[in-house]
């Protein structure tokens, strides 16, 4: 993988220089924050040679600060320790609401699109400053304090983040849950972070079906006796929903007696301010830990210098604020600038594959942020509604989560985009917490399927994964790795300092390793080729082909399992689960087991992890030593078979033949 390389001058050599079109420019509602890709050059040394200089500016043009830091930055990535804006104190909250309410308390913050249109609202931030000052009123009022975990349960409703601000209001740390999970990954979670307090909702709505989002608590915390409240909103305004006496609260009854006003309590800088749980490599979750000022200064200025975003502009971030996307691009960097965010509870097919451009043509969306995956379905199927609609006011496209492909670049850019806009491809992830690569809108010429350049402060390298060298110069590729902390980078695993510095600061001492692998071009571009870990990217959401597995060998017939992901047209990837069996003598029928362990994957995970296959197979290809040749696997899965490459290792080759019977029965 390290060798000097032609595959990713070819990608280069084929993409074309992109610049912003005369219409960006023209709908541009005032100057560009930056003049040329000169000066972006420029300010980026600045920020590597001198990042004390230059992160003073930004955090104290883009924070408002309750005590002034003493010191810029300190520790390092070598050993863990790394700490920005040392003993300065600051409130999340009150920059996200307050100071733009009071410059203008009219100013709609959030604009909630709900599943059915005529529920939609929208709140400005002077109403937003008494919704979560009365939230956190109860927080306060139910001992809630600083550095306590609350868990966040909740459908894309304006609620959540009013909930999400009004935790770290008082100083506590949210905990947000993506509602698509089961009640047992909830479990799971809330045990880790030992909250307390839970938030959620009698029902959620999506695509007008309705979700028994309590009913998934209730089952989530059975036998749980530490959680001592559960606050319910009303979504559904469901009385009939079981309700503990003693430990749940309805949202009306507790919130609206609340004052009007609360203060926020002012935080360390390196005070932790959310986990987030994500996949890794191992079967457990992780609760990455973010910081107070490093992270929301890394929302800050990625959404203003990549997006270009001027006060008035509404951002549009597709993404469920269950993921770091929502977090930061859907809330803290919206709100942090005093932009409003489109909060939206439904899917892109709901009622019809008009959704997103119906949304665009009312609010007027400046900005349109989303996942590849949603767009290969409507070029797939929704095609036809785009041009019924009016979405001029668009200037950024962007895209995250996953790789972009040229094609479907283009289609962007020319479908939506009306060849009007700025495509920006932007790579990061909940541990980087902001853009680690992503062209400055406006600024950066962009090229089809590159991420293009890094952002500010972030030294972005590539290794050789052999030698563990650093790969100089251009026409590379090896693994991503940052050779500097930058201040919104993940400080720790929740309650794991080691299991953080294992993943990502011991495999390459002295840098952050990404888990991805990348080229640079001769442009010094970078191209993103996945990961290189046992994550797989089904729809944009990180999964952890380990967890999966343990899921299915919970099951009483399955011996062995082995997760792999293969490429799918419409997903990304698609998970694709390989099974031994104790003795398939047992099993009912083929068709009806194969439904059993899908959906105890949905049941156990949540029905986005749902494996595309199950495959029933006599062994699992095994090293000599044990170990599951999952790249065995996953070529015969592809349709490979003729890429195995080395199978020296393999201690039973002649399951290799069986596999691929068994794959093609299947596919
Ligand atoms: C923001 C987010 C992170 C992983 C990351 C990489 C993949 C994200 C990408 C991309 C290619 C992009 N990824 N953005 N790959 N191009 N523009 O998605 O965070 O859920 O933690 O996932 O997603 O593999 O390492 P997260």
């Amino acid at each position: 993988m390290a060798r000097r390389t032609h595959e990713c001058v070819h990608e280069a050599e084929n993409a074309q220089l992109h610049y912003a079109p005369a219409h960006f420019y023209e709908t541009q509602p005032g100057k560009g924050y930056i003049d040329d890709v000169d000066q972006y050059s420029q300010m980026y040394r600045e920020s590597i040679d001198n990042p004390e200089l230059f992160f003073d500016k930004m955090a104290k043009e883009f924070l408002h600060w309750d005590t002034p830091y003493k010191a810029v930055k300190s520790g390092s990535l070598a050993d863990g320790d790394v700490a920005w804006f040392l003993n300065g104190e600051l409130n999340a909250s009150y920059n996200c609401v307050d100071r733009h309410a009071f410059a203008n308390s009219n100013k709609p913050a959030i604009i909630y699109e709900a599943d059915d249109e005529v529920e939609n609202r929208i709140i400005t931030f002077g109403q937003l400053l008494r919704k979560v000052s009365k939230v956190a009123s109860l927080l306060k009022s139910w001992g809630v304090k600083k550095g306590d975990v609350v868990t966040i349960y909740l459908p894309m409703i304006p609620e959540v983040i009013i909930t999400m601000l009004a935790v770290v209001r008082i100083g506590a740390i949210h905990s947000v849950i993506f509602s698509g999970f089961s009640a047992s990954s909830l479990r799971e979670r809330i045990i880790d972070s030992k909250s307390k307090v839970i938030i959620t909702c009698d029902e959620a709505k999506r695509g007008g079906k309705t979700i028994h989002t309590k009913d998934i608590v209730n089952e989530s915390l059975q036998g749980i006796n530490s959680v001592t409240y559960v606050l319910v909103y009303e979504r559904t305004h469901n009385k009939t929903i079981a309700m503990s006496p003693t430990r749940d609260y309805w949202w009306t009854e507790e919130v609206n007696k609340q004052p009007n006003y609360c203060p926020p309590v002012p935080c360390n800088a390196e005070d932790p301010l959310f986990l987030l749980y994500t996949s890794g490599s191992t079967g457990s979750p992780k609760g990455i830990v973010h910081t107070t000022a490093g992270y929301l200064l890394g929302a800050a200025i990625t959404t203003r210098y990549v997006f270009d975003i001027h006060p008035d502009d509404i951002l549009f971030t597709a993404g469920d604020v269950g993921w770091i996307t929502g977090h930061t691009y859907a809330l803290y960097g919206p709100l942090s600038l005093g932009t409003a965010t489109i909060i939206f509870e439904s899917t892109p097919a709901y009622p019809d594959y008009g959704r997103y451009w119906r949304i665009i043509e009312r609010y007027k969306a400046t900005h349109f942020y989303v996942a590849p995956t949603a767009l290969r379905l409507i070029k797939k199927i929704g095609e036809a509604e785009i041009s019924k609609y009016d979405i001029s006011s668009l200037r950024v496209l962007g895209s995250v989560g996953e790789p972009i492909s040229p094609e479907l670049w283009k289609w962007y850019h020319e479908k939506i985009g009306n060849k009007n806009c700025v495509v920006c491809d932007t790579m990061w992830q909940t541990e980087s917490g902001s853009h680690l690569l992503a062209p400055l809108s406006g600024v950066t010429p962009t090229k089809p399927g590159s991420a293009t350049v890094p952002f500010f402060g972030i030294d972005a390298c590539l290794i050789d994964p052999v030698s563990g060298h650093i790969l100089e110069g251009n026409d590379v590729v090896g693994v991503l790795a940052v050779k500097c902390s930058w201040p919104s980078m993940a400080r720790s695993v929740w309650n794991n300092h080691d299991r953080y510095i294992e993943t990502y600061l011991k495999p390459y001492p002295g840098y952050y390793f990404t888990g991805d692998a990348a080229g640079r071009d001769h442009d010094g571009y970078y191209w993103i080729r996945g990961r290189v870990d046992d994550v797989v990217n089904v729809s944009g959401h990180r999964l952890s082909t380990t967890e999966i597995e343990t899921c299915l060998v919970n099951d009483k017939y399955v011996s062995a399992a082995a997760v792999v992901g293969i490429p799918d047209d419409l997903t990304g990837q698609s998970v694709v689960a390989f099974v031994s069996l104790q003795n398939d003598n047992e099993i009912d029928g083929p068709v009806s087991f194969h439904r059993e362990l899908i959906l105890q994957v949905r049941k156990e995970i949540g029905p986005f992890a749902a494996p595309k296959a199950v495959i029933i197979i006599n062994d699992l290809p095994k090293t000599r030593s044990g170990k599951i040749m999952r790249r065995v696997l996953r070529k015969i899965a592809s349709n490979e078979a003729e890429q195995l490459g080395d199978l020296s290792t393999l201690a039973n080759p002649e399951i290799v033949s069986e596999i691929m019977e068994a794959v093609k029965t299947q596919f």
